[in-house]
């Protein structure tokens, strides 16, 4: 199924919308890096988005390092950002107690 790629006005928006997460110059995506106590805590985080990224039907680019999870979201079928990265960056967001409702 094919979703629309963000609009420019949605990509301007992004800094504000999304501070924590930074717009990558090589590629269209955004990235976050996650660190935690220890590895523990920074699994418990990822099986976390891993349920999150079932509901969502979205899924992330990660790799974790002990206690440090790199997410990278961008939307396959839509060959760049579309509006599931924003919603599944801000819900990530929300597991950690930030971004509001
Ligand atoms: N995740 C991401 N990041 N991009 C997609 O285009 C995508 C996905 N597509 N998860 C979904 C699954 C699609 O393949 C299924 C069939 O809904």
């Amino acid at each position: 199924m094919s979703i629309a790629r963000l609009d420019p006005a949605a990509r301007a928006a992004l800094p504000g919308t999304l501070p924590g997460w930074t717009v990558l110059a090589e590629r269209d995506a955004i990235r976050r890096e996650f660190r935690f106590r220890d590895f523990s805590e920074a699994f418990g985080f990822m099986a976390r988005v891993a349920l999150l990224a079932e509901k969502h039907d979205h899924h992330p680019e990660w790799s974790n390092v002990w206690n440090r999870v790199e997410i990278t979201l961008t939307t396959h079928d839509a060959g760049g950002l579309s509006e599931r990265d924003v919603a599944l960056a801000r819900a990530i967001d929300r597991l950690l107690g930030e971004g509001g409702g």
